[in-house]
């Protein structure tokens, strides 16, 4: 039976959800993050090293990072569903998207929230000021920007077929589900941008995403629906 080690409101979320979409049985192993930090608890370290989630165990084999989990259940139990056909350009921009998600989504969206936490962390009243004008500062002249960027070059990449990787929903689409809700979370992504937009809506009305947060509990980027 395959198992997931799912923190509450996390990337795991993307695993609970292929395993949906898949129709495979799992076993769900829960984890909370801490309140005030909203880092994960020390036992998913007992699972791996780095103590993050998502990690996936099947038999022998314990497996971190959302790209390589998702690769690793499309490749071994999907029959080729949710992958493109091999050989095809979509394969390419199905591998692309997988590593495009985490390599290079996410560390400006990080960023954001880092900064946006800065803004309003406890520190000494003197240096309040000084910590909110860094943030501001640093979302302005170098966040913000490359957000726009991802957020534009993406519109424009899901508006050719409306979806990631070709003209069929695919496993790229549930890998690029985090970012684009952590955008639309924090990062301004809105009507403004339709295709994101529309593409949010209809990965949120699949059955399978329903099942995945019925089943994985509160995630707070669910949204819009
Ligand atoms: N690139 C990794 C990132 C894993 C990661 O940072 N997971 C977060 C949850 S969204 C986590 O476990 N955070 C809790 C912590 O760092 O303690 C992946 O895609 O799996």
């Amino acid at each position: 039976m395959i198992v997931v080690h799912h923190l509450n409101n996390s990337r795991s979320q993307r695993i609970l959800w292929l395993l949906e979409e898949l129709g495979l049985p799992y076993e769900l192993v829960r984890y909370e993050r801490d309140p005030k930090t909203m880092l994960a608890p020390k036992a998913l370290r007992d699972i791996h090293p780095l103590g993050k989630s998502p990690v996936v165990v099947d038999g022998d084999l314990v497996l971190a990072e959302s790209g390589a989990i998702i690769e690793y259940l499309v490749d071994r139990y999907g029959n080729g569903h949710l992958k493109p056909a091999p050989g095809t350009a979509d394969i390419q921009r199905f591998s692309y998207f997988l590593h495009y998600a985490e390599g290079s989504a996410m560390p400006p969206l990080l960023l954001k929230l880092v900064f946006q936490r800065m803004e309003t962390a406890p520190v000494p009243f003197f240096a309040r000021p000084i910590a909110r004008m860094l943030a501001r500062g640093a979302q302005k002249a170098f966040v913000d920007p490359q957000l726009k960027t991802h957020l534009d070059y993406l519109e424009g990449e899901i508006g050719k077929t409306g979806w990631f990787a070709g003209t069929e929903f695919s496993a790229a689409d549930i890998q690029m589900s985090f970012p684009v809700e952590a955008a639309s979370a924090r990062a301004g992504l809105d009507e403004s941008r339709p295709h994101l937009w529309n593409w949010l809506r209809k990965i949120h009305a699949r059955p399978a995403y329903q099942a995945a947060l019925a089943r994985g509990g509160e995630y707070a980027l669910a949204s819009p629906r």
